[in-house]
Protein backbone atom coordinates (compact mmCIF):
# COMPACT_ATOMS: atom_id res chain seq x y z
CA UNK A 1 0.00 0.00 0.00
CA UNK A 2 1.11 3.58 -0.68
CA UNK A 3 1.79 5.53 2.34
CA UNK A 4 -0.22 8.27 3.20
CA UNK A 5 1.33 11.43 3.65
CA UNK A 6 -1.48 12.94 6.54
CA UNK A 7 1.16 15.63 7.23
CA UNK A 8 0.11 17.49 4.62
CA UNK A 9 -3.56 16.79 4.67
CA UNK A 10 -6.79 17.68 6.22
CA UNK A 11 -9.71 15.17 7.34
CA UNK A 12 -13.14 16.32 7.46
CA UNK A 13 -15.22 14.42 10.17
CA UNK A 14 -18.90 13.89 9.09
CA UNK A 15 -21.73 12.89 11.78
CA UNK A 16 -23.78 11.23 9.39
CA UNK A 17 -26.86 11.03 11.11
CA UNK A 18 -26.86 15.26 10.52
CA UNK A 19 -25.13 15.45 7.44
CA UNK A 20 -27.48 15.04 4.24
CA UNK A 21 -30.66 13.13 4.35
CA UNK A 22 -31.27 11.15 0.62
CA UNK A 23 -34.64 9.84 1.61
CA UNK A 24 -36.82 12.15 3.29
CA UNK A 25 -36.82 10.17 6.93
CA UNK A 26 -35.04 13.08 8.68
CA UNK A 27 -32.07 11.70 9.45
CA UNK A 28 -28.48 11.82 7.15
CA UNK A 29 -27.69 8.61 5.41
CA UNK A 30 -24.92 7.31 3.49
CA UNK A 31 -25.87 8.35 0.12
CA UNK A 32 -26.53 11.77 1.22
CA UNK A 33 -22.50 12.06 1.94
CA UNK A 34 -22.51 10.45 -1.86
CA UNK A 35 -24.70 12.97 -3.07
CA UNK A 36 -22.03 15.56 -1.32
CA UNK A 37 -18.80 14.35 -2.71
CA UNK A 38 -18.52 17.08 -5.38
CA UNK A 39 -18.66 19.73 -2.32
CA UNK A 40 -16.29 17.88 -0.54
CA UNK A 41 -13.46 17.38 -3.03
CA UNK A 42 -13.60 21.39 -3.94
CA UNK A 43 -13.48 21.90 -0.37
CA UNK A 44 -9.89 20.30 -0.79
CA UNK A 45 -9.95 17.76 1.93
CA UNK A 46 -7.73 14.60 1.99
CA UNK A 47 -9.99 12.10 4.09
CA UNK A 48 -13.59 11.66 5.32
CA UNK A 49 -13.88 10.34 9.01
CA UNK A 50 -17.48 9.07 9.32
CA UNK A 51 -18.86 8.35 12.60
CA UNK A 52 -20.27 4.83 13.22
CA UNK A 53 -22.59 3.51 11.17
CA UNK A 54 -22.90 0.07 12.06
CA UNK A 55 -25.99 -1.90 13.31
CA UNK A 56 -26.94 -1.16 16.89
CA UNK A 57 -29.64 -0.40 19.45
CA UNK A 58 -28.22 3.62 19.30
CA UNK A 59 -28.38 3.83 22.87
CA UNK A 60 -24.57 5.98 22.60
CA UNK A 61 -25.19 7.10 19.23
CA UNK A 62 -24.08 4.10 17.42
CA UNK A 63 -20.90 3.45 19.79
CA UNK A 64 -22.66 0.85 21.21
CA UNK A 65 -22.05 -1.70 17.82
CA UNK A 66 -24.41 -5.06 17.51
CA UNK A 67 -21.96 -6.06 14.39
CA UNK A 68 -19.10 -4.47 13.22
CA UNK A 69 -19.33 -5.65 9.60
CA UNK A 70 -23.37 -4.62 9.31
CA UNK A 71 -24.89 -1.54 8.11
CA UNK A 72 -27.50 -0.16 9.86
CA UNK A 73 -30.76 -0.29 7.91
CA UNK A 74 -30.91 3.71 9.22
CA UNK A 75 -27.87 4.44 7.06
CA UNK A 76 -28.20 2.53 4.48
CA UNK A 77 -26.73 -0.37 2.90
CA UNK A 78 -24.07 -2.04 2.28
CA UNK A 79 -23.94 -1.44 -1.83
CA UNK A 80 -24.46 2.00 -0.21
CA UNK A 81 -21.06 2.14 1.80
CA UNK A 82 -19.45 0.33 -0.98
CA UNK A 83 -20.65 2.42 -3.75
CA UNK A 84 -19.76 5.65 -1.22
CA UNK A 85 -15.50 4.18 -1.03
CA UNK A 86 -15.80 3.85 -5.07
CA UNK A 87 -16.80 7.15 -5.48
CA UNK A 88 -14.70 8.74 -3.06
CA UNK A 89 -11.36 7.23 -4.41
CA UNK A 90 -12.55 8.70 -7.92
CA UNK A 91 -12.88 12.02 -5.97
CA UNK A 92 -9.09 12.07 -4.59
CA UNK A 93 -11.01 11.14 -1.17
CA UNK A 94 -9.97 8.26 1.12
CA UNK A 95 -12.19 7.18 3.81
CA UNK A 96 -11.42 6.25 7.60
CA UNK A 97 -14.29 4.46 9.83
CA UNK A 98 -14.80 4.42 13.42
CA UNK A 99 -13.64 1.52 15.58
CA UNK A 100 -15.43 0.90 18.96
CA UNK A 101 -13.26 -1.45 20.26
CA UNK A 102 -13.40 -1.08 23.82
CA UNK A 103 -16.79 -2.64 23.95
CA UNK A 104 -19.71 -3.97 22.41
CA UNK A 105 -23.44 -3.53 22.30
CA UNK A 106 -24.86 -5.77 24.65
CA UNK A 107 -26.89 -6.37 21.71
CA UNK A 108 -23.92 -8.42 19.82
CA UNK A 109 -24.17 -11.85 19.20
CA UNK A 110 -20.79 -12.43 21.41
CA UNK A 111 -22.32 -10.78 24.16
CA UNK A 112 -25.71 -12.59 23.75
CA UNK A 113 -24.08 -15.66 23.68
CA UNK A 114 -22.11 -15.23 26.69
CA UNK A 115 -25.32 -14.04 28.49
CA UNK A 116 -26.51 -17.83 27.61
CA UNK A 117 -23.64 -18.87 29.89
CA UNK A 118 -21.17 -19.75 27.02
CA UNK A 119 -17.91 -19.85 28.39
CA UNK A 120 -15.86 -19.10 25.39
CA UNK A 121 -18.15 -16.07 24.34
CA UNK A 122 -18.09 -15.43 28.59
CA UNK A 123 -14.47 -15.06 28.12
CA UNK A 124 -15.00 -12.11 25.53
CA UNK A 125 -15.95 -10.06 28.17
CA UNK A 126 -15.02 -8.54 31.86
CA UNK A 127 -17.02 -11.03 34.07
CA UNK A 128 -16.67 -11.60 37.44
CA UNK A 129 -18.13 -13.29 40.46
CA UNK A 130 -19.91 -11.58 43.04
CA UNK A 131 -22.99 -11.29 45.41
CA UNK A 132 -26.11 -9.32 43.66
CA UNK A 133 -25.45 -5.99 46.20
CA UNK A 134 -21.65 -6.00 45.66
CA UNK A 135 -20.02 -4.90 42.66
CA UNK A 136 -16.53 -6.49 42.32
CA UNK A 137 -14.53 -2.87 42.52
CA UNK A 138 -16.44 0.75 43.15
CA UNK A 139 -15.26 2.13 39.84
CA UNK A 140 -17.40 4.46 38.43
CA UNK A 141 -19.05 4.60 34.95
CA UNK A 142 -18.16 7.35 32.83
CA UNK A 143 -22.17 7.69 32.40
CA UNK A 144 -22.28 7.79 35.91
CA UNK A 145 -23.25 5.48 38.31
CA UNK A 146 -21.20 2.04 39.57
CA UNK A 147 -19.26 0.78 35.91
CA UNK A 148 -20.26 -3.04 37.03
CA UNK A 149 -23.90 -4.57 36.21
CA UNK A 150 -25.03 -7.49 37.66
CA UNK A 151 -26.40 -10.77 35.54
CA UNK A 152 -28.89 -12.58 38.43
CA UNK A 153 -28.88 -16.12 36.25
CA UNK A 154 -24.84 -15.82 35.66
CA UNK A 155 -24.05 -14.58 39.50
CA UNK A 156 -21.87 -12.85 38.17
CA UNK A 157 -21.03 -9.02 37.27
CA UNK A 158 -19.65 -7.90 33.96
CA UNK A 159 -17.72 -4.29 33.95
CA UNK A 160 -19.05 -1.46 31.39
CA UNK A 161 -17.26 1.56 31.57
CA UNK A 162 -19.53 3.50 29.84
CA UNK A 163 -23.05 2.67 29.25
CA UNK A 164 -25.05 -0.59 31.08
CA UNK A 165 -25.66 -1.51 27.41
CA UNK A 166 -22.30 -1.36 26.18
CA UNK A 167 -19.82 -3.86 28.24
CA UNK A 168 -15.96 -4.35 27.80
CA UNK A 169 -14.16 -6.53 26.29
CA UNK A 170 -11.39 -8.44 27.51
CA UNK A 171 -8.22 -8.03 25.29
CA UNK A 172 -6.45 -10.05 27.38
CA UNK A 173 -8.33 -13.28 25.36
CA UNK A 174 -6.47 -13.93 22.48
CA UNK A 175 -9.36 -14.68 20.46
CA UNK A 176 -10.76 -11.23 21.23
CA UNK A 177 -7.92 -9.81 19.31
CA UNK A 178 -8.51 -12.08 16.33
CA UNK A 179 -11.83 -10.94 15.94
CA UNK A 180 -11.12 -6.99 16.06
CA UNK A 181 -8.28 -7.71 13.41
CA UNK A 182 -10.85 -9.49 10.98
CA UNK A 183 -12.95 -6.38 11.80
CA UNK A 184 -9.85 -4.36 10.20
CA UNK A 185 -9.00 -6.84 7.54
CA UNK A 186 -12.79 -6.81 6.37
CA UNK A 187 -13.02 -3.05 5.71
CA UNK A 188 -9.61 -2.55 4.66
CA UNK A 189 -10.54 -4.99 1.80
CA UNK A 190 -13.36 -3.08 1.32
CA UNK A 191 -10.60 -0.03 0.01
CA UNK A 192 -10.78 1.89 3.22
CA UNK A 193 -7.74 4.45 3.97
CA UNK A 194 -7.92 5.04 7.52
CA UNK A 195 -9.34 4.50 10.92
CA UNK A 196 -10.23 6.03 13.84
CA UNK A 197 -10.34 4.29 17.26
CA UNK A 198 -12.68 5.34 19.80
CA UNK A 199 -11.53 5.56 23.26
CA UNK A 200 -8.93 3.09 22.31
CA UNK A 201 -6.39 3.83 25.54
CA UNK A 202 -8.54 2.09 27.46
CA UNK A 203 -8.24 -1.36 26.29
CA UNK A 204 -6.10 -2.88 28.47
CA UNK A 205 -7.15 -3.63 32.05
CA UNK A 206 -4.99 -4.55 35.01
CA UNK A 207 -5.42 -8.13 35.52
CA UNK A 208 -6.18 -7.93 38.89
CA UNK A 209 -9.23 -4.86 39.67
CA UNK A 210 -9.06 -3.41 42.78
CA UNK A 211 -10.77 -0.32 44.50
CA UNK A 212 -9.99 3.35 43.68
CA UNK A 213 -9.79 4.89 47.06
CA UNK A 214 -9.07 7.89 45.90
CA UNK A 215 -10.86 8.36 42.26
CA UNK A 216 -12.81 6.63 39.92
CA UNK A 217 -10.63 4.19 38.57
CA UNK A 218 -9.54 5.35 35.27
CA UNK A 219 -5.80 5.34 36.92
CA UNK A 220 -5.75 1.19 36.85
CA UNK A 221 -7.09 1.37 33.04
CA UNK A 222 -6.37 4.47 31.25
CA UNK A 223 -3.14 4.03 29.17
CA UNK A 224 -3.27 0.56 30.59
CA UNK A 225 -0.46 -2.01 31.13
CA UNK A 226 -0.48 -3.80 27.86
CA UNK A 227 -2.00 -1.19 25.51
CA UNK A 228 1.05 -0.26 23.54
CA UNK A 229 1.66 -3.93 22.88
CA UNK A 230 -2.10 -4.26 21.96
CA UNK A 231 -2.17 -1.81 19.58
CA UNK A 232 1.10 -2.77 18.08
CA UNK A 233 0.03 -6.65 17.48
CA UNK A 234 -3.38 -4.62 16.17
CA UNK A 235 -1.32 -2.66 13.48
CA UNK A 236 1.15 -5.43 12.32
CA UNK A 237 -1.13 -8.38 12.20
CA UNK A 238 -3.60 -6.56 10.06
CA UNK A 239 -0.94 -4.55 7.64
CA UNK A 240 -2.33 -1.13 8.15
CA UNK A 241 1.05 0.44 9.48
CA UNK A 242 1.35 2.70 6.35
CA UNK A 243 -2.59 3.77 6.39
CA UNK A 244 -4.09 6.89 8.77
CA UNK A 245 -5.03 5.80 11.92
CA UNK A 246 -6.44 8.26 15.07
CA UNK A 247 -6.82 7.22 18.48
CA UNK A 248 -8.94 9.42 20.36
CA UNK A 249 -7.13 9.26 23.82
CA UNK A 250 -9.34 9.59 26.83
CA UNK A 251 -7.49 11.38 30.13
CA UNK A 252 -4.08 10.56 28.85
CA UNK A 253 -0.92 11.86 29.22
CA UNK A 254 1.65 13.27 26.81
CA UNK A 255 4.18 10.55 27.33
CA UNK A 256 1.92 7.86 26.31
CA UNK A 257 0.87 9.88 23.38
CA UNK A 258 4.20 9.89 22.41
CA UNK A 259 4.70 6.31 22.17
CA UNK A 260 1.12 6.19 20.21
CA UNK A 261 2.56 7.73 17.70
CA UNK A 262 6.15 7.74 16.98
CA UNK A 263 7.34 6.77 13.81
CA UNK A 264 10.85 5.65 14.38
CA UNK A 265 10.12 3.51 17.68
CA UNK A 266 10.25 -0.16 16.30
CA UNK A 267 6.80 -1.04 16.79
CA UNK A 268 4.24 1.40 14.94
CA UNK A 269 1.15 2.02 16.74
CA UNK A 270 -1.12 4.79 15.48
CA UNK A 271 -0.33 8.17 13.02
CA UNK A 272 -1.53 10.20 15.51
CA UNK A 273 -3.93 10.82 18.36
CA UNK A 274 -6.96 13.26 19.83
CA UNK A 275 -6.61 14.69 23.26
CA UNK A 276 -9.18 16.90 24.88
CA UNK A 277 -7.20 18.97 27.81
CA UNK A 278 -7.41 22.10 25.47
CA UNK A 279 -11.29 22.21 25.36
CA UNK A 280 -11.98 21.93 29.35
CA UNK A 281 -10.39 26.03 29.50
CA UNK A 282 -13.56 27.23 29.98
CA UNK A 283 -15.47 24.71 31.96
CA UNK A 284 -15.05 25.90 35.82
CA UNK A 285 -12.73 23.66 38.34
CA UNK A 286 -13.13 21.52 35.23
CA UNK A 287 -17.02 20.56 35.57
CA UNK A 288 -18.24 20.65 32.05
CA UNK A 289 -22.09 21.99 33.63
CA UNK A 290 -20.53 25.39 35.15
CA UNK A 291 -20.11 28.10 33.05
CA UNK A 292 -16.95 29.86 33.06
CA UNK A 293 -14.80 32.82 30.83
CA UNK A 294 -12.46 30.83 28.69
CA UNK A 295 -8.92 31.11 30.21
CA UNK A 296 -6.60 31.84 26.89
CA UNK A 297 -3.63 31.47 28.96
CA UNK A 298 -4.49 28.22 29.86
CA UNK A 299 -5.16 27.71 26.38
CA UNK A 300 -1.90 28.87 25.08
CA UNK A 301 -0.12 26.97 27.96
CA UNK A 302 -1.34 23.62 26.63
CA UNK A 303 -0.73 24.21 23.15
CA UNK A 304 2.69 25.17 23.55
CA UNK A 305 3.28 22.73 25.99
CA UNK A 306 1.78 19.66 24.03
CA UNK A 307 2.99 21.23 20.67
CA UNK A 308 7.01 21.91 22.06
CA UNK A 309 6.97 18.36 23.73
CA UNK A 310 5.53 16.29 20.46
CA UNK A 311 7.83 18.02 18.41
CA UNK A 312 10.77 17.58 20.42
CA UNK A 313 9.82 13.53 20.53
CA UNK A 314 8.71 13.24 17.37
CA UNK A 315 5.06 12.20 18.20
CA UNK A 316 2.00 13.61 16.39
CA UNK A 317 -1.47 14.93 17.36
CA UNK A 318 -4.39 15.85 15.54
CA UNK A 319 -5.81 19.65 15.56
CA UNK A 320 -8.96 20.73 15.96
CA UNK A 321 -11.75 22.13 18.08
CA UNK A 322 -14.80 21.00 17.14
CA UNK A 323 -16.42 17.26 17.30
CA UNK A 324 -19.88 15.33 17.60
CA UNK A 325 -19.45 15.96 21.53
CA UNK A 326 -18.15 19.27 21.76
CA UNK A 327 -20.39 22.80 21.24
CA UNK A 328 -19.37 25.27 17.89
CA UNK A 329 -16.11 26.76 18.39
CA UNK A 330 -17.34 30.07 17.00
CA UNK A 331 -19.83 30.59 20.15
CA UNK A 332 -17.55 28.97 22.62
CA UNK A 333 -13.98 31.05 22.07
CA UNK A 334 -15.02 33.63 19.44
CA UNK A 335 -18.08 35.90 19.05
CA UNK A 336 -20.93 34.31 17.09
CA UNK A 337 -22.65 37.98 16.11
CA UNK A 338 -20.77 40.86 15.86
CA UNK A 339 -17.65 39.19 15.19
CA UNK A 340 -18.83 36.16 13.96
CA UNK A 341 -16.78 35.92 10.79
CA UNK A 342 -13.59 37.61 12.00
CA UNK A 343 -13.53 35.43 14.86
CA UNK A 344 -14.57 31.87 12.87
CA UNK A 345 -11.48 32.64 10.18
CA UNK A 346 -9.18 33.62 13.41
CA UNK A 347 -9.76 30.03 14.76
CA UNK A 348 -9.33 28.26 11.70
CA UNK A 349 -6.13 30.00 11.33
CA UNK A 350 -4.92 28.75 15.24
CA UNK A 351 -4.97 25.13 13.94
CA UNK A 352 -4.68 24.92 10.69
CA UNK A 353 -1.27 26.01 10.23
CA UNK A 354 -0.06 24.54 13.55
CA UNK A 355 2.70 21.06 13.48
CA UNK A 356 -0.32 18.64 13.43
CA UNK A 357 -3.07 17.21 11.38
CA UNK A 358 -6.37 19.36 11.01
CA UNK A 359 -9.54 18.20 11.56
CA UNK A 360 -12.63 19.50 10.46
CA UNK A 361 -15.87 18.69 11.56
CA UNK A 362 -19.07 19.19 9.42
CA UNK A 363 -20.42 23.14 9.37
CA UNK A 364 -17.37 24.53 10.84
CA UNK A 365 -16.04 25.25 7.35
CA UNK A 366 -19.40 27.82 7.19
CA UNK A 367 -18.64 29.14 10.75
CA UNK A 368 -21.99 27.08 12.19
CA UNK A 369 -22.67 28.42 15.59
CA UNK A 370 -24.45 26.93 18.95
CA UNK A 371 -28.14 26.07 18.49
CA UNK A 372 -29.65 28.53 20.79
CA UNK A 373 -32.66 26.32 21.50
CA UNK A 374 -34.36 28.22 24.36
CA UNK A 375 -37.07 24.83 25.55
CA UNK A 376 -35.69 21.65 27.00
CA UNK A 377 -38.03 19.80 24.12
CA UNK A 378 -36.02 20.88 21.12
CA UNK A 379 -32.72 18.34 23.29
CA UNK A 380 -32.59 14.64 22.14
CA UNK A 381 -29.16 14.48 23.32
CA UNK A 382 -30.02 11.89 26.64
CA UNK A 383 -26.34 13.37 28.08
CA UNK A 384 -28.68 16.62 27.90
CA UNK A 385 -31.76 16.22 28.93
CA UNK A 386 -30.35 13.67 31.96
CA UNK A 387 -28.23 16.89 33.27
CA UNK A 388 -31.20 19.27 32.83
CA UNK A 389 -33.04 17.47 35.34
CA UNK A 390 -30.07 17.29 37.83
CA UNK A 391 -29.36 20.83 37.38
CA UNK A 392 -33.14 21.61 38.35
CA UNK A 393 -32.88 19.22 41.18
CA UNK A 394 -29.35 21.31 42.68
CA UNK A 395 -31.74 24.29 42.34
CA UNK A 396 -30.51 26.29 39.72
CA UNK A 397 -33.56 27.69 38.12
CA UNK A 398 -35.32 26.27 34.17
CA UNK A 399 -33.78 29.54 32.73
CA UNK A 400 -30.61 28.89 34.29
CA UNK A 401 -30.48 25.39 33.31
CA UNK A 402 -31.34 26.39 29.69
CA UNK A 403 -28.91 28.95 29.41
CA UNK A 404 -26.30 26.19 30.54
CA UNK A 405 -27.56 24.09 28.15
CA UNK A 406 -27.15 26.39 25.14
CA UNK A 407 -23.50 26.57 25.60
CA UNK A 408 -22.41 23.00 26.49
CA UNK A 409 -25.04 20.41 25.20
CA UNK A 410 -23.56 18.35 22.65
CA UNK A 411 -26.81 18.70 20.54
CA UNK A 412 -25.12 22.26 19.81
CA UNK A 413 -22.75 20.39 17.53
CA UNK A 414 -25.14 17.93 16.19
CA UNK A 415 -27.54 20.05 14.06
CA UNK A 416 -27.89 19.65 10.85
CA UNK A 417 -25.63 20.60 8.29
CA UNK A 418 -27.13 24.12 6.68
CA UNK A 419 -26.58 23.54 3.11
CA UNK A 420 -28.89 25.96 1.92
CA UNK A 421 -31.40 28.93 3.04
CA UNK A 422 -34.35 26.87 2.47
CA UNK A 423 -36.61 25.11 5.03
CA UNK A 424 -34.65 22.43 7.02
CA UNK A 425 -31.45 24.25 5.26
CA UNK A 426 -31.69 21.99 2.40
CA UNK A 427 -30.63 18.97 4.67
CA UNK A 428 -33.76 16.97 4.25
CA UNK A 429 -37.01 17.21 2.13
CA UNK A 430 -38.64 15.95 5.41
CA UNK A 431 -38.42 16.81 9.17
CA UNK A 432 -35.06 17.02 10.76
CA UNK A 433 -34.73 14.88 14.00
CA UNK A 434 -32.74 17.24 15.32
CA UNK A 435 -34.07 21.22 14.79
CA UNK A 436 -32.57 23.27 12.69
CA UNK A 437 -31.09 26.68 13.75
CA UNK A 438 -32.99 29.85 12.36
CA UNK A 439 -29.57 31.06 11.30
CA UNK A 440 -29.76 29.04 8.47
CA UNK A 441 -30.94 31.46 6.25
CA UNK A 442 -27.74 33.31 6.20
CA UNK A 443 -25.25 30.87 7.60
CA UNK A 444 -24.98 27.80 4.64
CA UNK A 445 -22.75 26.36 2.11
CA UNK A 446 -24.88 27.84 -0.76
CA UNK A 447 -24.86 31.42 0.05
CA UNK A 448 -20.91 31.30 1.31
CA UNK A 449 -19.75 29.66 -1.89
CA UNK A 450 -20.81 32.84 -3.58
CA UNK A 451 -18.71 34.91 -1.20
CA UNK A 452 -15.33 35.90 -1.64
CA UNK A 453 -14.64 36.92 1.92
CA UNK A 454 -16.76 33.73 3.10
CA UNK A 455 -15.81 31.51 6.00
CA UNK A 456 -15.91 28.55 3.42
CA UNK A 457 -13.80 30.47 0.91
CA UNK A 458 -11.83 31.01 3.70
CA UNK A 459 -11.34 27.49 4.93
CA UNK A 460 -10.66 26.29 1.50
CA UNK A 461 -7.50 28.37 1.10
CA UNK A 462 -6.04 27.10 4.72
CA UNK A 463 -6.44 23.54 3.52
CA UNK A 464 -4.54 24.43 -0.08
CA UNK A 465 -1.83 26.08 1.72
CA UNK A 466 -1.06 23.06 3.67
CA UNK A 467 -0.65 21.27 0.40
CA UNK A 468 1.36 24.04 -1.50
CA UNK A 469 3.58 25.31 1.68
CA UNK A 470 6.09 22.57 2.84
CA UNK A 471 6.63 24.57 5.40
CA UNK A 472 2.85 24.37 6.68
CA UNK A 473 3.06 20.45 7.04
CA UNK A 474 6.67 19.73 7.55
CA UNK A 475 8.02 22.55 9.44
CA UNK A 476 9.23 23.24 12.85
CA UNK A 477 7.30 25.34 15.52
CA UNK A 478 8.06 27.17 18.14
CA UNK A 479 5.66 30.01 20.34
CA UNK A 480 6.25 33.69 20.44
CA UNK A 481 4.93 36.59 22.57
CA UNK A 482 4.43 34.06 25.76
CA UNK A 483 3.40 36.84 27.64
CA UNK A 484 0.50 38.17 26.40
CA UNK A 485 -2.38 36.42 27.17
CA UNK A 486 -4.56 37.99 24.41
CA UNK A 487 -2.49 36.09 21.74
CA UNK A 488 -1.83 33.69 19.87
CA UNK A 489 1.35 33.55 18.19
CA UNK A 490 4.04 31.09 16.60
CA UNK A 491 6.84 30.44 14.27
CA UNK A 492 7.47 27.80 11.67
CA UNK A 493 10.84 27.41 10.30
CA UNK A 494 11.74 24.90 7.28
CA UNK A 495 15.29 25.61 6.45
CA UNK A 496 15.83 29.07 5.72
CA UNK A 497 12.04 29.66 5.10
CA UNK A 498 9.71 31.25 7.84
CA UNK A 499 6.40 31.92 8.94
CA UNK A 500 4.71 33.99 11.32
CA UNK A 501 1.21 33.25 12.78
CA UNK A 502 -0.82 36.03 14.96
CA UNK A 503 -3.68 35.94 16.15
CA UNK A 504 -5.91 38.28 18.68
CA UNK A 505 -8.17 36.20 20.32
CA UNK A 506 -10.15 38.98 21.98
CA UNK A 507 -12.91 41.72 20.36
CA UNK A 508 -10.07 44.13 21.70
CA UNK A 509 -7.59 45.75 19.68
CA UNK A 510 -4.03 44.64 20.49
CA UNK A 511 -0.90 46.42 20.17
CA UNK A 512 2.50 43.64 19.45
CA UNK A 513 5.98 44.62 20.13
CA UNK A 514 7.20 42.70 17.32
CA UNK A 515 11.24 42.08 17.07
CA UNK A 516 10.97 39.04 15.19
CA UNK A 517 9.38 40.63 12.08
CA UNK A 518 12.08 42.36 9.67
CA UNK A 519 11.70 43.55 5.84
CA UNK A 520 11.11 40.43 4.16
CA UNK A 521 7.93 39.34 5.25
CA UNK A 522 4.99 39.96 3.60
CA UNK A 523 1.54 38.83 3.74
CA UNK A 524 0.57 35.56 3.05
CA UNK A 525 -3.16 35.36 4.38
CA UNK A 526 -5.23 36.76 6.89
CA UNK A 527 -8.74 37.37 7.49
CA UNK A 528 -9.12 41.23 7.22
CA UNK A 529 -8.39 43.04 3.70
CA UNK A 530 -4.68 44.08 5.14
CA UNK A 531 -2.52 44.45 7.80
CA UNK A 532 -1.48 47.08 9.67
CA UNK A 533 2.57 47.81 11.38
CA UNK A 534 2.12 50.72 14.00
CA UNK A 535 4.73 52.64 12.20
CA UNK A 536 8.57 51.01 10.81
CA UNK A 537 10.08 51.98 13.68
CA UNK A 538 8.85 50.26 16.62
CA UNK A 539 8.32 47.34 15.21
CA UNK A 540 4.58 46.88 16.64
CA UNK A 541 1.46 45.13 14.77
CA UNK A 542 -1.99 46.11 15.11
CA UNK A 543 -4.51 43.38 15.20
CA UNK A 544 -7.99 44.55 14.95
CA UNK A 545 -10.65 42.42 16.93
CA UNK A 546 -10.07 38.67 16.74
CA UNK A 547 -7.72 39.30 13.21
CA UNK A 548 -5.47 36.63 12.22
CA UNK A 549 -2.31 38.02 10.67
CA UNK A 550 0.28 35.05 8.66
CA UNK A 551 3.69 36.55 7.70
CA UNK A 552 5.79 34.80 5.30
CA UNK A 553 9.54 35.84 4.60
CA UNK A 554 10.88 35.80 0.88
CA UNK A 555 11.99 31.84 1.15
CA UNK A 556 8.35 30.74 0.85
CA UNK A 557 6.69 30.52 -2.12
CA UNK A 558 3.43 33.02 -1.63
CA UNK A 559 2.03 32.67 -4.83
CA UNK A 560 -1.09 30.69 -3.72
CA UNK A 561 -3.95 29.60 -5.79
CA UNK A 562 -6.94 30.80 -4.71
CA1 LIG B 1 -32.24 9.13 5.67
Amino acid sequence: MEKQNFKNSTIYQIYTKSFKDSNGDGLGDINGVRQKLDYLADLGVDYLWLTPFFTSPMNDNGYDVADYTAIDPVFGTMEDVEALIREAKTHGIGLMFDMVFNHTSTAHAWFQRALQGDEKYMNYYIFRDGEPDTPPTNWESKFGGNAWEYVPHLHKWYLHLFDVTQADLNWDNPEVREELKKVIRFWKEKGIRGFRFDVVNLISKPEILENDTTGDGRRFYTDGPHVHEYLQELVRDTGIQDMVTVGEMSSTTLDNCIRYTNPDLEKKELSMVFHFQHLKVDYKDGNKWELKAPDYGELKNLFTTWQLAMQEKNGWEAVFWCNHDQPRIVSRLGDDRKYWKESAKMLATCIHLMRGTPYLFQGEEIGMTNACYDTIEDYRDVESTNYYEIMLQNGKSAGEALEILSRRSRDNGRTPMQWTGEQEAGFTEGISWLKVPENHTYINVEKEGKEQDSILVYYKRLIQLRKEKKIIADGEIAFMHQEDLSVLAYRRTLGKQRLLVYNNLTDQEVRLKTQELDSKFSYLIGNYQDWQRATEEDQALVLRPYESIVLADSAVDTNISK
